[in-house]
């Protein structure tokens, strides 16, 4: 077993990540960035290296900084967690050059898989069935009219070939919007992944995204962990899974387990790993394998009892697995509530901001995964997932009742999440009959029952203002990019700033937390305050404007478009009335905090 790993990630994972190292008495490694100083991840760690400024581009993404982290750290692995480098089979083979063990499947799996045609045409060969389509990609609109009549048929999913998770995703319902979807799907895919390519699908009208938990290691040994049931999605992003599936019995658990172990194995897959597909009508049909540990993990370990992330370290460390597919028992029910700062009733926009007050939810059956805690900072730069919330008992029903009563229990004060949208929809009909929600969040009907977040208590509450004065300081200093926890006794110093402005580690124990001041003229139940001012809730640049200056809106109406972080936000009026200034367009470049419409009420 390896006696210290590096962890290239943040946040909830990198924590998580941490706690099975510890588990298995390995030393950890963080890595951050400028942002990241005061991070859980980072304080969790036994030691932590700086990598760069706060944009990923120069820190959780330099491949040659993480190498050379994980050289000054002398780790022996490096744990990618999701996202970032987790997939980038170029920073695999850079480790593995480097004599760094990566954990996580070989950079020929991560290859195969990444290319969604190759991925399509290997499965075909090895007898798993995929969506009815193309294995190739589909040059001209022409060639594409040609399949689709000779053998697809409308309606028609076409999908970029570098995409995945929805990225390059387009639905033609009849021949006249192909072209349409045809070049929708092509752009995308060369913003993102820098490829034009895409390839066809038959569109299934009404799908279950199911998916199949597999765990391989170096040994031959592949098995599955049953599935995970993730339908309940806003474009393409995952928001509540659960395991198990509700439509999926043990005749039909056995029969996609078996499809995706052999997935995993027709590409000599080792680590932890999922294959997603759809279920339509009983039919099971690969979409695509994300080769990596996933966010919605924990259910599968909630229901299993099998602690994925030990054993994808286990097998990447050279140990066979330690259970057998006969030792893989499903018991009980258990779903995840993605809990990310994020206004479900702007449109789902970020809003990022500083966590005040800050309580999880505990008691029977109850487990909190995440990277924050009082005082954090959450940054437009990162993912909004500040936490995942996930619960167990012995049926769907019971545990949508605990989830309820542990989202009532979680308070984060001064952060919009996406707590109280999750309240409203697991308290619906749709979800309580395990309906696909296709059109669930989009209809918006559950805003209606949408809870008024808490008022804010007044500022100025006096925390730590009467502290005694401590003769025991603790500062976090950095040397050449090295963090450093360090004790000093004696008087405290006379104001916060000293050493360079760090700020005093550990600072629940007494002296005075820095809190950002509380945001003023947002007063009320949070809906826009009642104030003219449409801000904008991002940094980003205005894709769209879709108003125009003296134009009469809804509360909730499309006012634009920003882009941030590559996705795309759309931007609702906070209140009805008359577009009064419009200080946007297409192109610009917008700060948090810049007015985006001035909306004046009817007859002012
Ligand atoms: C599909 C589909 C229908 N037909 N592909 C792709 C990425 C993932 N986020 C869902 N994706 C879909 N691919 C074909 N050929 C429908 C979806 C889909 C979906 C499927 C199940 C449950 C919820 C969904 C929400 C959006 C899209």
């Amino acid at each position: 077993m390896f006696s210290k790993v590096l962890i290239a990630n943040r946040g909830e994972i990198a924590v998580r990540i941490m706690r099975a190292c510890e588990e298995l008495g390995i030393a950890t490694v963080a890595v951050y960035s400028e942002l990241d100083r005061d991070a859980v991840h980072v304080k969790r760690a036994d030691e932590a290296y700086l990598l760069g400024p706060g944009p990923a581009t120069e820190s959780y993404l330099v491949i040659d900084k993480l190498i050379d982290a994980v050289h000054r750290s002398e780790a022996e692995a490096v744990h990618p967690g999701y996202g970032f480098l987790a997939e980038n089979a170029a920073f695999v083979s850079a480790l593995e050059q480097a004599g760094i063990t990566f954990v996580g499947p070989p950079a020929s799996a991560i290859e195969a898989m990444g290319s969604k045609t190759r991925a399509r045409e290997l499965m075909a060969k090895a007898g798993v069935p995929i969506v009815p389509g193309t294995t190739e990609h589909v040059v001209t609109i022409e060639d594409a009219r040609k399949v689709i009549a000779d053998t697809i048929g409308y309606p028609v999913a076409v999908k970029a070939a570098g995409g995945g998770g929805g990225k390059g995703f387009r639905v033609a319902l009849d021949e006249s919007k192909l072209e349409e979807a045809f070049e929708g799907a092509a752009r995308e895919g060369e913003k993102f992944f820098s490829d034009s390519t895409v390839y066809l699908e038959r569109y299934l009208p009404d799908p279950r995204h199911v998916e199949v938990q597999v765990l391989a290691d170096t040994h031959g040994n592949v098995i599955h962990l049953g599935e995970r049931d993730c339908s309940l999605q806003r474009r393409h992003q995952k928001l509540i899974e659960e395991s198990p599936a509700p439509v999926v019995d043990d005749e039909l658990r056995a029969r996609i387990g078996k499809i995706a172990t052999e997935a995993a194995a027709a590409v000599s897959y080792t680590g932890a790993g999922t294959i997603e597909g759809l279920l339509q009508d009983g039919e099971y049909f690969f979409l695509e394998m994300n080769t990596r540990v996933q966010v919605e993990h924990c259910v599968t370990e909630m229901v299993t009892g099998i602690d994925i992330v030990k054993e994808g370290i286990r097998v990447a460390a050279g140990e066979p697995l330690s259970i057998s597919q006969d030792e893989v028992v499903l018991r009980g029910h258990s779903i995840e509530c993605r809990i990310n700062a994020e206004d479900a009733s702007k449109n789902f926009a970020p809003a990022p901001g500083t966590i005040g007050a800050y309580t999880e939810p505990g008691g029977p059956g109850v487990r909190v995964d995440s990277g924050v805690g009082p005082g954090s900072e959450i940054s437009p730069m990162y993912d909004p997932m500040v936490a995942k919330l996930i619960v167990w008992d012995v049926d769907r029903e019971q545990a949508t009742a605990r989830m309820l009563r542990a989202l009532s229990e979680y308070e984060i004060e001064n952060l919009k999440t996406l707590i109280p949208f999750h309240t409203a929809i697991l308290q619906t009909r749709q979800w309580h009959d395990a309906e696909t929600c296709r059109d669930l969040i989009e209809d918006r009907s559950w805003l209606k029952q949408l809870a008024f977040p808490k008022a804010e208590k007044p500022a100025g509450d006096g925390d730590g203002e009467t502290a005694p004065e401590p003769v025991e300081q603790s500062y976090t200093v950095e040397v050449s990019g090295k963090r450093f926890d360090v004790k000093v006794i004696g008087p405290p110093p006379a104001a916060a700033g000293a050493f360079n402005g760090a700020a005093p580690a550990g600072s629940e124990g007494g002296m005075a937390t820095r809190r950002a001041p509380r945001r003023s003229g947002r007063s009320g139940a949070g809906s826009g305050g009642g104030g003219d001012t449409l801000s904008s809730p991002l940094q980003g640049t205005v894709l769209k404007v879709a108003v125009e200056k003296g134009a009469a809106v809804e509360e909730g109406a499309l006012v634009c478009v920003i882009e941030a972080m590559k996705m795309e936000n759309e931007i609702t009026a906070h209140k009805a009335g008359t577009v009064a200034e419009l200080p946007i367009a297409v192109g610009a470049s917008v700060a948090t905090g810049d007015t985006l419409a001035v909306i004046s009420s009817a007859g002012e």
